[in-house]
C-alpha cells in the first residue's frame, strides 16, 4: 500500500495558449507523477464542467487559479494518507465531495487532474506500465491491444479559424489489420499527398487545432472528393487499406431545428440530413460517422441508425458525453453503434473505465479520444490500450501534443510485442 503524501497543482498552458492544470501526486514510497488535463473547443451540453477563474484580466477569463486552489485546499486534505492503489476510493471521495451531477462544484478539471496523477503514481509504485495498471479496474478486460488510429488530416468547424468546412474532422482510418507502426507511415504518406495537392491548387497548407490541414473548400463533399484524390496518389487502396470517416460535430451547424451546410443553399431538416449522409455514403463508402446530428436530435440519430448502421459506425461524442445516463438513453433510442470516450467529459478515471465496460456489454465500438486543446500528457494513450479500444482519435501525426500520444503507442506496441 502506498499512501498519498502530497498533492500540488499549477496553472500551465495547453496547445491553444489557454491555461489548464498540471497536478502532481507524491506517494510515501517516493513515487511521484504529474498529470495535466485537456479541454474541448466544441463542448457538448452534457459534459462535466471545467471551472475557470472568469477574470477577464487573465487569459480572457480562462485562468485556472481557482481550480489549482481547489486541488490544494479542498481535494488534497481529503485524499492525504489514502491508498493510491485504490482508485475507486480516490475517485469516489472526490465524486462525493463534489456532490453535483456535472462536477460543477469542484470542477472536472481539478478532479480529473488528481484522478489521473494518482493512477500514474500508483502505477509507478506497483512497477507496472500505466496501461497494464489500469486494466486491474476492468471486470472483463480483453487482452491489451493498440487500437486503430483515426487520423484527423483535414480540420474544419471550430477547429479551423477560417471556418473553412462545416464538418470538424475528416478522418483517415487504416484497415485494422495493419500493424500500428505501419499506420504511422501510411498517415505520413497521405498527409504529404494532401499537402502536395493543396500546394498544386495554390490552397492554404496551414493546419488547424489538431494538426490536420485547414484549407477552404466550396463544400464538405468536395473536401471528401479531394481526400479520395490525395489517397489515390499513394500506394494505399481506398476501402481495402484505408477508409474515410467524419466527425461532423453537428451541434456546430445546427440551430432552430435546422442544419446549415455549405453543400446546399437551403438548410437541412433532420430527414434531409439523413438523406444527405446516405448520399455521401453511397459515393464515399464511409467507415465512420461521429456526431452526425445535434446532441438532442433523437429523430435524426435513430433515423440514421436505421438506415446506415449496418454499413457505417455511428458514434456518439457530444451525444453521450462519456456519461452513463446519456449512454443508456442512446441505447434505448437505438441511436449509436459506437461511443467516444473522453475522461474529461465525465471527470474521473474510474467513471471513464466504467463507461467503457457498459458500452462493451452493449457491443458498441469504443473510440478513445484526446481533446482539441491538449498538453503533452500521454495518459490517454495508455488508457486506450488498457481498455482495448477499437479506435483512437489523437489528431494528425503532427504537432507535439498529438505526436506525444502516437509515440507513446509506439513504446507500448514494442512492449506488447516482446
Ligand atoms: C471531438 C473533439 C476531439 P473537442 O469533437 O471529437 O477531436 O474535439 O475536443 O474540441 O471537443
Ligand atoms: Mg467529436
Amino acid at each position: 500500500m502506498s499512501k498519498i503524501k502530497q498533492i500540488f497543482s499549477r496553472e500551465i498552458l495547453n496547445s491553444r495558449a489557454l491555461p489548464t492544470l498540471e497536478t502532481t501526486v507524491v506517494l510515501d514510497d517516493g513515487a511521484v507523477s504529474s498529470a495535466s488535463v485537456p479541454s474541448g473547443t466544441s463542448i457538448g451540453a452534457y459534459e462535466a464542467l471545467e471551472i475557470h477563474d472568469n477574470d477577464p484580466e487573465r487569459f480572457g477569463g480562462h485562468g485556472v487559479l481557482k481550480a489549482v486552489e481547489t486541488v490544494e485546499k479542498i481535494i488534497a486534505p481529503i485524499l492525504l494518507e489514502k491508498d493510491a492503489a485504490n482508485q475507486q476510493e480516490i475517485d469516489n471521495l472526490m465524486i462525493h465531495a463534489d456532490s453535483t451531477i456535472n462536477k460543477g462544484k469542484l470542477g472536472a478539471n481539478s478532479i480529473l487532474s488528481v484522478s489521473m496523477a494518482v493512477a500514474k503514481a500508483a502505477s509507478i509504485s506497483s512497477n507496472m506500465p500505466l496501461y497494464q495498471y489500469l486494466r486491474q479496474y476492468l471486470k472483463n478486460g480483453a487482452p491489451p491491444k493498440i487500437p486503430t488510429p483515426a487520423f484527423n488530416l483535414l480540420n474544419g468547424g471550430k477547429h479551423a479559424a477560417s471556418n473553412n468546412m462545416d464538418f470538424q474532422e475528416f478522418l483517415v482510418i487504416p484497415a485494422s489489420s495493419i500493424p500500428y507502426p505501419e499506420t504511422l507511415s501510411m498517415a505520413y504518406k497521405i498527409y504529404e499527398s494532401i499537402r502536395k495537392n493543396l500546394s498544386e491548387r495554390n490552397a492554404i497548407t496551414l493546419t488547424g487545432e489538431e494538426g490536420g490541414f485547414a484549407p477552404v473548400f466550396p463544400s464538405n463533399k468536395e473536401a471528401l472528393s479531394f481526400m479520395l484524390g490525395a489517397i489515390s496518389e499513394t500506394k494505399y487502396r481506398y476501402s481495402y487499406d484505408v477508409f474515410l470517416g467524419l466527425d461532423c460535430s453537428a451541434n456546430n451547424f445546427y440551430s432552430n431545428k435546422e442544419y446549415k451546410l455549405k453543400d446546399s443553399a437551403t438548410s437541412f431538416s433532420s430527414g434531409n440530413l439523413i438523406r444527405f449522409y446516405e448520399e455521401l455514403n453511397k459515393e464515399f463508402h464511409l467507415l465512420y460517422l461521429e456526431d452526425p446530428f445535434s446532441e438532442d436530435d433523437w429523430e435524426g440519430w435513430s433515423g440514421l441508425n436505421t438506415k446506415l448502421s449496418n454499413q457505417v459506425i455511428i458514434a456518439g461524442d457530444d451525444l453521450v458525453a462519456t456519461n452513463p445516463y446519456r449512454l443508456q438513453l442512446s441505447l434505448d433510442k437505438k441511436a449509436i453503434t459506437g461511443v467516444i470516450i473522453k475522461p474529461n467529459q465525465i471527470g474521473t478515471v474510474i467513471e471513464s473505465l466504467a463507461l467503457v465496460e457498459a458500452a462493451r456489454q452493449s457491443n458498441l465500438k469504443i473510440i478513445v479520444s484526446h481533446r482539441s486543446q491538449e498538453t503533452n500528457d500521454d495518459f490517454i494513450a495508455d488508457f486506450a490500450v488498457a481498455v482495448s479500444a477499437d479506435y483512437t482519435k489523437f489528431g494528425a501525426p503532427a504537432r507535439g501534443e498529438r505526436v506525444a500520444k502516437y509515440n507513446r503507442l509506439l513504446q507500448i506496441d514494442r512492449q506488447l510485442r516482446t
